[in-house]
């Protein structure tokens, strides 16, 4: 079997377990880890000490699965909410509503690692979904998934940004694909939409202002005054998304039923008439979340 058609069963394999996109990139990318480098130098990772710890396994996966050759990269939809405008209400993050996406995209990957291995016996595979330290934007950029773009999300136009991202790193030797055109242009919607200006003109990134990490990764409590400015969000935050031109309303719902909101916590949190949320304090995000979502029970938004 040529890397070519080896190459194409990769991909088959991956539509076949349902995800929208894969593209096949080196897995040395140390080149392209310049910013990453900076954010770590500067410690401007917050309470996110595991970013600082990654960076030699993102600059040489080696470490992490001898012998690594491609990177299998791979895209899915996780649109959940046909609406794009705020409304008051508390909200999560859309990538948060259903089921746990690690779990869900684990599991499909692992699938596929099941099929490559019964055919290729002595290949090696190394699956991460977001907690493992893979340079995931990095991978899907030049894997040819989509732009780099202004808030700094992977943006593949006509599917948008709403799409998390999984790898898989092999032995395999599968033939790279090319970064794809496209980019922000002059359009700065984001950085005049983002409440914390979190977001430059320039390509810059506050990190620790991005209301993401203030209500998903900072240790600390977060005030009952820090949560007014936050529009809402009480884990996550997708205004940066939501006012993006190429998050269009023609893309489709994602048709993956484990990240529709029926299947998690839910994608708004209303208020009932006093302005306290009742809160599904029995899952698993409520009680990773506790310190923040304490004070939004007291918090009236109306
Ligand atoms: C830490 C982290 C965060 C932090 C920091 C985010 C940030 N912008 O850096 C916080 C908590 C704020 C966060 C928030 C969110 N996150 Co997050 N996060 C991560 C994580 C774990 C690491 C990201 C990281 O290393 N950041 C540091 C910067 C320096 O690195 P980077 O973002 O990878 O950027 C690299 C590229 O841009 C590259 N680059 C720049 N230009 C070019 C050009 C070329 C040609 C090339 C090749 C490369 C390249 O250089 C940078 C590295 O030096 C990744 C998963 C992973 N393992 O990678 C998910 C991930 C980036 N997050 C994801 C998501 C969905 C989100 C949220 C939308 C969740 C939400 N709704 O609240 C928000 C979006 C906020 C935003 N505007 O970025 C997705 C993004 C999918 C996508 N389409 O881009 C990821 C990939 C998880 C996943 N498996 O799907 N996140
Ligand atoms: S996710 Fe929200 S806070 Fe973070 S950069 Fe985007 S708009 Fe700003
Ligand atoms: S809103 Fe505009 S500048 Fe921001 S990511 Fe989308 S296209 Fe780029």
């Amino acid at each position: 079997m040529t890397p070519a058609d080896l190459k194409s069963d990769v991909i088959q394999l991956a539509l076949d377990q349902g995800f929208d996109v894969c593209g096949i990139a080196s897995p040395f990318v140390e080149s392209h880890l310049e910013g990453y480098r900076k954010m770590v130098a500067d410690q401007t990772y917050g309470d996110m000490a595991y970013l600082a710890r990654h960076l030699p396994f993102k600059e040489n996966p080696e470490l992490l699965l001898p012998g690594v050759k491609s990177a299998i990269v791979v895209a899915k939809n996780y649109k959940n909410s046909p609406d794009q405008t705020l409304d008051g209400g508390l909200k999560v993050a859309r990538y948060a509503a259903g089921v746990d996406y690690h779990i869900v995209m684990t599991d499909r990957l692992d699938a596929m690692v099941e099929q490559l291995q019964s055919a290729h016996r002595t290949a090696a595979f190394y699956v991460g979904v977001d907690s493992r330290p893979l340079a995931e934007r990095t991978l899907a950029i030049l894997a040819g998934i989509g732009f780099k773009a202004r808030n700094s999300m992977v943006i593949r136009p006509k599917l948008g940004s709403y799409f998390l991202l999984g790898i898989i790193l092999t032995t395999l030797e599968l033939p790279f694909d090319r970064p794809i055109n496209g980019g922000c242009g002059t359009c700065q919607r984001c950085v005049d939409a983002c409440p914390t200006q979190a977001i430059g003109m320039d390509g810059g990134f506050n990190t620790t202002a991005c209301i993401s990490y203030q209500t998903i990764e900072k240790k600390s409590s977060v005030s009952s005054n820090e949560l007014k400015k936050f529009q809402g969000w009480i884990f996550g935050c997708d205004i940066c998304q939501e006012v993006c031109p190429f998050n269009h309303p023609h893309i489709p719902l994602t048709d993956w039923n484990e990240f529709k909101p029926q299947a998690g916590v839910g994608h708004h949190l209303r208020p009932d008439e006093s302005g306290s949320v009742d809160i599904p304090t029995n899952t698993p995000l409520y009680r990773s979340r506790k310190r923040v979502w304490e004070n939004v029970s007291t918090v009236r938004y109306q």
